[in-house]
């Protein structure tokens, strides 16, 4: 297996996180692409991600899967323990449930804020986030309220349960952590009134899957 992406940045980081979570890590070689300098919105890395995003898994038969999600579920389904997509039909609803709010009310929201309202990763990107569009930066900054509410939201649920989906540690927490981990790079603080947030962000930052990728 192949996985192109950068290292240290957002979304490299949740596949990352679920091979080492796998202990598939030692066996992928990774290909770098070069975010800052648009290499993956050249006609190259468009033929195998046309959405023009990182990361991206080639199978050894040569098949590319893009989106993290669809990726941690391949290697699930693949690969077998530990499961982080949930074992049973209602755990991997909860599973599904909760990690899409994990996209949409916090990890997408900072990446919208941080590529369209701030200078994001340099100049060599701005071409591609729609510069003639006087609103965007405004609509960036409403993305980042968004995501701080959300933070509220994720402290509320982990004030009730260890981790994101329930009792066991699932892509949802891998979302939820490298969604926090994009929101530091924004300079979007949590709330320091999100207490348990915080502790779970700190007890997931010493699993050893985390340790190995970061
Ligand atoms: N939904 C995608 C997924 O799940 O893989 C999101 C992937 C994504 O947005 N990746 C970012 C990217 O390639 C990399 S990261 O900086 O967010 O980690 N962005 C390219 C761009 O130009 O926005």
């Amino acid at each position: 297996m192949k996985v192109f992406d950068t290292p240290g940045f957002p979304n490299p980081l949740r596949v990352r996180i679920a091979l080492a979570e796998k202990g598939l890590f030692e066996q992928v070689e990774f290909i770098r692409v070069d975010l800052p300098g648009a290499e993956h919105k050249q006609p190259a890395f468009l033929a195998i991600n046309p959405l023009g995003t990182v990361p991206v898994l080639q199978l050894d038969d040569g098949t590319y899967i893009s989106e993290c999600t669809a990726i941690t579920e391949y290697l699930d389904n693949q690969y077998g323990e530990p499961q982080l997509t949930g074992r049973t039909p209602k755990e991997k609803a909860i599973v599904h449930m909760m990690h899409k709010r994990a996209e949409s009310e916090l990890a997408d929201p900072v990446g919208i804020y941080f590529h369209h309202s701030t200078p994001g990763l340099g100049a060599g990107l701005q071409p591609y986030k729609s510069p003639e569009w006087a609103g965007r930066v405004e609509w960036g900054n409403r993305q980042r309220d968004k995501a701080v509410a959300g933070m509220h939201y994720f402290d509320r649920v982990l004030r009730e349960q260890p981790y994101v989906a329930g009792e066991q540690f699932s892509m949802a927490d891998i979302t939820v952590f490298a969604g926090l981990l994009f929101a530091g790079f924004a300079s979007v603080a949590i709330p320091q009134e999100c207490t348990a947030l915080l502790a779970w962000q700190t007890k997931v930052a010493q699993r050893p899957s985390v340790k190995r990728v970061s």
